[in-house]
């Protein structure tokens, strides 16, 4: 395979971190020529192009050395750290990027009197995080069911296939709307820079290199 000398970046396609995305690394002073249909976007100036994808298959994408970096949550790169087998390649979170701020979260019945981990053992939880709710429950010492939904995964306790949920919360609205409450935070997360634990070495580690300086530049600004 010919060695690529353009860097790759890969973010979300179309989702909440894709508008925030573009927008700082417009920031950054790159510019793409933007085919939002595509699949690929061409950068104009820089040598640096973009590849747009399901936020899911970013971490992948950088362990297999199909891209360079990827701009996604901490929730689905940590995820992604805990589930992808020996074998995969390791990732680095290598800038918070300040935006699609959320945390991943136990939530439970309205009714039940959340005090501590420790009540979650022998109940089903429903999550789209099984990596991370399941260390989480090791940490703790607790044994419970852990059921894998990829979608919806707030109406299960209504539906009688969970007792609790761990999802993503932000406003907290969507728990109000289906008499669940907030009991205890997993993760803190927001968008990220994410990358391979060692950079490459020739004109794409220099091209990284200076994206990262003026990343550290923007955010300053910004805070
Ligand atoms: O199609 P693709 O797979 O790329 O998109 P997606 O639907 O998986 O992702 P998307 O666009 O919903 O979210 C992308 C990322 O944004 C997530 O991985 C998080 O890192 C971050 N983020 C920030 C959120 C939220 N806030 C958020 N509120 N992701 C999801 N939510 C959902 C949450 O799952 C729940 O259903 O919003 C609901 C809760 O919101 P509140 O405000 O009612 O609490
Ligand atoms: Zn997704």
């Amino acid at each position: 395979m010919k060695a690529r000398d353009r860097l790759r970046i890969a973010m979300q396609k179309s989702g909440r971190l894709t508008e925030p995305a573009l927008d700082l690394l417009n920031r950054c002073g790159l510019s793409f020529r933007q085919s939002r249909d595509k699949l690929f976007c061409f950068g104009e100036g820089e040598p640096v192009d973009l590849l747009l994808v399901r936020d899911d298959d970013i971490p992948g994408l950088i362990a297999q050395g199909v891209c360079d970096l990827g701009i996604v949550g901490r929730n689905v790169l940590g995820e992604f750290q805990l589930t992808a087998g020996r074998e995969a390649e390791p990732l680095a979170e290598l800038r918070p990027l300040g935006f699609g701020r959320c945390r991943l979260s136990i939530a439970v019945p309205q009714e039940l009197d959340y005090h501590e981990p420790q009540q979650l053992e022998g109940r089903r939880i429903a999550t789209s995080y099984p990596g991370l709710l399941g260390e989480w429950l090791r940490t703790h010492g607790v044994n419970a069911g852990v059921v894998t939904l990829t979608g919806s995964v707030e109406i299960a306790p209504k539906l009688g296939t969970a007792d609790a949920i761990c999802d993503l919360v932000q406003s907290g609205g969507t728990l109000v709307a289906n008499q669940l409450r907030e009991a205890d935070v997993l993760l803190e997360s927001e968008a990220v820079l994410a990358g391979p634990l060692t950079l490459p070495v020739d004109e794409r580690g220099d091209m990284l290199e200076l994206l990262l300086k003026r990343l550290d530049g923007v955010i300053q600004v910004r805070e």
